[in-house]
Formats: C-alpha cells, sequence, structure tokens
C-alpha cells in the first residue's frame, strides 16, 4: 500500500500542519534521522537525482511541501517519512548573508501581488520589487489592483499599462462592489499561489469575497504565537473550497526584500521587457547606465519601455550594488 500524502500547511520547529489528501488536517513531525540512503531505500531501487535532492532538503521542509505520512499502529502522531521532489519553489538566502537558502513556499505556481488604485496609494516601486523576486525564482506572476471602484478601471488599467505590456495580467478588482472577482478566482483556482501585498490593500477583504470561509489570520495568529520561539518557517497555506482544489500562501516574510539575495548582474533579466534588448547593447555586461550603444535606454528613450520600470531598474540595481536592498 502506499503511505498516504498530504500537502504541508504550515509550522514552525518540529511541527507541521499537513492537510491530507483525504482531506484531513493532522500535526506531525519529521522521522527522526531521515537521511538520503533512507529515501532512497524507501523507494527501493536506484535513486534518481531529483530524489537525492529532494532528500536533501528533507530538513528545510517548508509550506506547500508534498510529503508521505506515516503512523505507527496504535499510535496517534504522525510522522513525516518522505517529501516529494518540488516543481518550483520560493527561495531565498539565509538572513545574515549566509550561504543557506531558505525556501519560503514549494510548489508554487504562481505569485499574486495585490494592491490597491487608492487607500493606500499603490507603490510601483514596490511592486516591482514583488515581481523581481517572482522572477528571479522563475515563478509567473500577476498583479491584483483592488479597490479599483475608488478611481474607475480606465484609470487603473493606463496607470499600471507598463505591466500588462512586460507580459504580467493585471486584475481590476474591488472586494467591496464585487468586481473582477470571477476571473480572479478562476486564475486561483486548483493552483497553489503566493498571496502578498501591503497591508490595507484587501487582501483578507478579496479572500473572504472569493472564497468564503478561507480566513487568512488563521496563519498571522500562529505567526504572532509563535513569535520568538522559532524562526517562522514561511506563512501559512491555506487550502482553497474542495470544488476549486489549490491552496493559497501567505508569506509575511515576503516584505522584507533586503534580504533576498539577488544576482545583480541579472537583475536585468528580472525585468522581462528588457529581455528582447539585452543582446543588442555594444558590451555583454552592460548594466544599461551610462554605457555607449546601449539597447535598453535606446527603446527606453523611443518609449517602447516604461521609463518607470527602467528607473526602477536601475534604482534596485544601485541598492543590489551597495548594500543588501531596506525596505
Ligand atoms: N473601497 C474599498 N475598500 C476595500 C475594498 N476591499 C477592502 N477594502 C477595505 O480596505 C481595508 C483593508 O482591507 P483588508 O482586507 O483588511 O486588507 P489586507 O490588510 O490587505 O488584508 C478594510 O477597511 C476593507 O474594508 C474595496 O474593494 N474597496
Ligand atoms: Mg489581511
Ligand atoms: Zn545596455
Amino acid at each position: 500500500m502506499t503511505p498516504p500524502e498530504g500537502t504541508v500547511l504550515g509550522g514552525t520547529g518540529g511541527v507541521w500542519r499537513v492537510r491530507m489528501d483525504d482531506g484531513a488536517d493532522v500535526e506531525a513531525s519529521i522521522r527522526g534521522r531521515l537521511k538520503k540512503s533512507d529515501y532512497g531505500r524507501r523507494e527501493g531501487g536506484a535513486m534518481r537525482r531529483d530524489t537525492v535532492e529532494a532528500a536533501d532538503r528533507v530538513l528545510k521542509l517548508a509550506v506547500g511541501d508534498r510529503v508521505a505520512l506515516e503512523r505507527a499502529e496504535g499510535d496517534t502522531a504522525w510522522a513525516i517519512t518522505a517529501i516529494q521532489p518540488r516543481r518550483s519553489q520560493l527561495a531565498r538566502r539565509a538572513p545574515g548573508g549566509g550561504h543557506g537558502e531558505r525556501i519560503v513556499a514549494a510548489n508554487v505556481d504562481q505569485v499574486v501581488v495585490v494592491f490597491a488604485a487608492a487607500k493606500p496609494e499603490p507603490h510601483p516601486r514596490m511592486l516591482d520589487r514583488f515581481l523581481v523576486i517572482a522572477e528571479a525564482n522563475e515563478l509567473a506572476a500577476r498583479v491584483v489592483i483592488n479597490k479599483v471602484e475608488l478611481v474607475g478601471e480606465a484609470v487603473v488599467r493606463a496607470r499600471f499599462a507598463a505591466y500588462e505590456q512586460a507580459g504580467y495580467p493585471v486584475h481590476c478588482t474591488s472586494a467591496k462592489a464585487g468586481i473582477g472577482l470571477e476571473a480572479l478566482r478562476d486564475t486561483l483556482a486548483g493552483r497553489v499561489s503566493v498571496l502578498t501585498g501591503p497591508s490595507g490593500v484587501g487582501k483578507s477583504s478579496l479572500v473572504n469575497a472569493l472564497f468564503p470561509g478561507v480566513d487568512l489570520r488563521v496563519g498571522e495568529i500562529s505567526e504572532s504565537v509563535n513569535k520568538g520561539r522559532h524562526t517562522t518557517v514561511g506563512g501559512h497555506a491555506h487550502p482553497l473550497p474542495d470544488a476549486a482544489g489549490g491552496f493559497l500562501i501567505d508569506t509575511p516574510g515576503l516584505r522584507e526584500v533586503g534580504m533576498w539575495s539577488l544576482p545583480v548582474e541579472s537583475l536585468d533579466r528580472f525585468f522581462p521587457e528588457l529581455r528582447p534588448h539585452l543582446e543588442q547593447c555594444r558590451f555583454g555586461d552592460c548594466a544599461h547606465d551610462a554605457e555607449p550603444d546601449c539597447a535598453v535606454r535606446t527603446a527606453v528613450e523611443a518609449g517602447q519601455v516604461s521609463a518607470e520600470r527602467y528607473d526602477s531598474y536601475r534604482r534596485l540595481r544601485t541598492e543590489l550594488e551597495d548594500e543588501p536592498p531596506v525596505w
């Protein structure tokens, strides 16, 4: 019989909450000394490379991980015996600039960045940072502008046109007036989405409107309860209702972009609309600043690339060169 499997919802230190595939939520801890060899033997044959990598990461279990579980007869406690290879991840380096990788979330399909059309005013530079983080992790991203009833959709579309041009879907929504909810729900259903954005923009309101019964505060509560006891392991995965499937992952830590070690030499590639121009610069290592024959600058001057997004690129580059970005 194959062991039951589930998805890690959250946890700190040794105890993890897991949504089993049969729908039950259980607490589980990692089986004592799970090692590569154990994992390989459990699979009963030659270890594939992805299996070895997965075993390497067992001790860095993350929200969204798919795990196999086991329970001894007569026992009430579940043990996590294996972690399945990840199809994607949102990762950053360890705080303090160490070499260790910190996995914020596993098996992520998309990053959904929420801002408000007004109240609070949107902060495009902050949006750009979120999108860069998604790109650096090779994750799809989409932009949600909530409270659209305050300024009207036409104004929002014009203001965020550069993002659509760059290839990011932009959703105009109002949790209050019930605008754009179905289209957004369709993009979340059945997928694993990291939901992020500043506070006050209406994330909780949107989730309530889209999926009644899903309460983003669940993760926030466990965060504050555990504060100072353990390093937080990266937020909370909220299972979407049965018919929808999928998970919404709430990751408070995503905001501390200052702790993300992004490779400065790749920053230009994390702005998708710059990519078609990069090969045309005279210098292969062009920083797209004051270099002669810079195709990026030319594209900005010709209005092909948004001057605001280019400005974001330059600011972020300066920050990455000087010191870890702080915001
Ligand atoms: N005008 C307007 N206000 C909204 C909308 N969605 C949420 N709000 C309000 O914005 C405030 C913050 O909402 P909340 O969901 O807590 O934001 P969160 O911090 O991102 O989770 C609350 O007062 C909400 O009632 C909207 O579509 N339009
Ligand atoms: Mg909230
Ligand atoms: Zn250039």
